[in-house]
């Protein structure tokens, strides 16, 4: 069955730029669904695939994963999203991915944050991660309510084995030579919003504002700035 009025929508943006926690925000004023390759992947490494494994290698190294495996990942996972409206966050990371998801389904909008390399270093090393939600804390930024646990489960928080100095700038030259093309992909078909800054909180009211007037009223979740 046909779904009109969704909202397909990507969240892009150099490692640690706050995709997951801009996502956050508007999956909770927005009601879009929230799919992230990486936490995708990591659910995959903990659960200890053999796939897992290989994927694992690629992370800790700072590498991107090879395209066909993602792509067929995550176009498997949006076939049951079919009749929701999702924002895809990490995906695609290469023009290759880009084209093979213009395949099958074509993007309303492209939130590109755009935050300097020097902000991004201090942010990882102190972030805090609840894996299989794949809520994300920072010490200084946002800290949980009781230190080292997550604030809905109480569970353990733990650190991203990618999150070391090395492979951030690793991860931080894969983005520059493999996703900048990606951006310029998209602005040539108009539908690239770019937003620059060095903290979230002054770039999500510009994102919820843009959002609100893109997507229909009836979808909206009613969550304020
Ligand atoms: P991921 O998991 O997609 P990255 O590297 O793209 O990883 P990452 O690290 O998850 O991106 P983010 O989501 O952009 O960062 O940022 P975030 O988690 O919201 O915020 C980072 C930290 O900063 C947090 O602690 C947050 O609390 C804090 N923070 C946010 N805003 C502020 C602020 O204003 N001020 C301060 N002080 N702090 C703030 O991909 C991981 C790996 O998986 C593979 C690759 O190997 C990749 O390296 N992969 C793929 N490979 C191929 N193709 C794909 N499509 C792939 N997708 C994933
Ligand atoms: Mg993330």
């Amino acid at each position: 069955m046909l779904v009109r009025n969704l909202f397909r929508a990507v969240i892009m943006g150099p490692p640690g730029s706050g995709k997951g926690t801009v996502s956050s925000r508007i999956s909770e004023s927005f009601g879009l669904q929230h799919l992230s390759s990486g936490d995708m992947l990591r659910a995959n490494i903990k659960a200890k695939s053999e796939l897992g494994l290989l994927m694992k290698s690629c992370i800790d190294q700072g590498q991107l994963i090879p395209d066909d495996v993602i792509s067929r990942l995550i176009l498997a996972s949006l076939r049951d999203m079919e009749q929701s409206s999702w924002l895809l966050d990490g995906f695609p990371r290469t023009v290759a991915q880009a084209e093979s998801l213009d395949g099958v389904i074509t993007v309303d909008t492209v939130i590109n944050l755009d935050v300097p390399f020097e902000t991004i270093k201090e942010r990882l090393t102190s972030r805090w991660v609840h894996l299989s939600s794949g809520r994300v804390y920072n010490v200084d930024f946002n800290p949980p309510k009781i230190p080292g646990l997550d604030d809905v489960t109480g569970e353990p928080l733990t650190q991203r084995d990618d999150d070391t100095p090395e492979t951030v700038t690793c991860r931080l030259k894969a983005y520059e030579t493999q996703t900048r093309p990606v951006l310029e992909y998209y602005r040539s078909k108009g539908v690239l919003a770019t937003f620059t800054g060095t903290e979230t909180n002054k770039i999500w009211p510009h994102v919820h504002a843009f959002l609100a007037k893109k997507i229909p009223r009836t979808q909206q979740a009613g969550g304020g700035v």
